[in-house]
């Protein structure tokens, strides 16, 4: 039977597990390592066939890419979703055709038909950059806030977690945002939004939060044209998220103030729960990743997010490697 058939073209592949990874795309050195990780977990050695789609940031791309995915009749799909609305159609195609779903990273609002969620709080990163840069200009006595926000692409839970958490700690303390648009997560993005901050705001703003490394790589690029000083010597406070290897970098050179990290290693912690569900097991609906705050100055211990009191780092070179 049906059964007895499914069994044998198990034991034929040597009950390689074939997954299909619908990746957001290669916009930031975070995906990269993010990339990195599924592929070194979900290898041939390991027992995986893993189709690996790069969607480039396009959702039509990712939505073909999981459709795909069900005709290949894998045996899991994993999605990092580019945006968080308009899953709710082919997540029910991947339930009719018996298909697990595990989403990683970025979070799906209209629809819950998946396994589990592996992934960070984004909207706690935003809230301890506020609790952070409160802290920090508390301490420096800096009493006139004006910030300039560049956005992660628009409508990926990454970006809407982190633009309303810091923002529910600006308006509490009543700063001034004077601008808030998106940089797509690229360093080009980045450097472009910034230049035409500049255009606009010269003068005026003495705060930049970048919701990734390299957006704020491009920012430094901009403001270094400009002749505009940032970091813990100059007058810009610059504020990042991810703190990859070269983000980190550039705080413990004092370029970036604080980095808020988002760990990309999150591939082992699907793999437990694929292994779970081979063994018949029902995993958690939600995997938190562990995160650090970064900082280079030794000025504060520690910050208070939602109540919960929480270590600031400062960056050494060990840390780097
Ligand atoms: O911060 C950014 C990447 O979804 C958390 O996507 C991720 C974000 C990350 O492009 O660098």
């Amino acid at each position: 039977d049906a059964s007895d058939a499914a069994d044998a073209a198990d034991a034929a592949d040597g009950d390689v597990i074939k997954i299909g990874f619908a990746q957001v795309g290669h916009e930031s050195d975070w995906r990269t390592a993010s990339t990195n990780s599924a592929q070194s977990i979900f290898s041939a050695e390991n027992g995986y066939d893993l189709q690996f789609v790069d969607c480039d940031q396009d959702s039509a791309v990712q939505l073909e890419a999981v459709r795909g995915f069900i005709e290949q009749d894998v045996d899991y799909i994993i999605i990092d979703p580019i945006v968080s609305t308009g899953w709710d159609t082919v997540l029910t195609e991947c339930e009719e055709a018996g298909i697990p779903v595990i989403v990683i990273d970025r979070t799906i609002d209209d629809s819950d038909k998946y396994i589990s969620w592996v992934g960070s709080n984004f909207k706690n990163e935003g809230l301890a950059a506020g609790e952070w840069l409160k802290a920090y200009t508390d301490a420096k006595g800096i009493s006139d806030v004006n910030v300039l926000v560049i956005e992660g692409t628009t409508g990926a839970s990454a970006q809407i977690g982190r633009t309303d958490g810091f923002k529910e700690i600006a308006d509490a303390n009543g700063w001034n945002i004077l601008d808030s648009q998106t940089g797509d997560f690229t360093q080009a993005g980045g450097q472009e939004v910034m230049e035409s901050y500049i255009k606009s705001y010269e003068g005026q703003f003495n705060v930049v939060v970048c919701q990734n490394d390299n957006e704020a790589f491009g920012a430094m690029d901009a403001m270094k044209a400009a002749g505009i000083s940032y970091g813990v010597d100059g007058d810009v406070i610059l504020i990042s998220f991810d703190a990859c290897t070269a983000g980190l970098e550039y705080v413990m050179s004092g370029d970036i103030n604080a980095d808020f990290e988002c760990n990309p290693l999150a591939a082992p912690f699907v793999e437990d729960v694929i292994q779970q569900l081979e063994s018949g097991s029902t995993p958690d609906k939600e995997v938190y990743m562990v995160e650090h705050w970064y900082v280079n100055e030794d000025i504060l211990s520690s910050i208070t997010v939602n109540g919960e009191e929480q270590e600031l780092t400062v960056v050494t070179q060990e840390i780097v490697d």
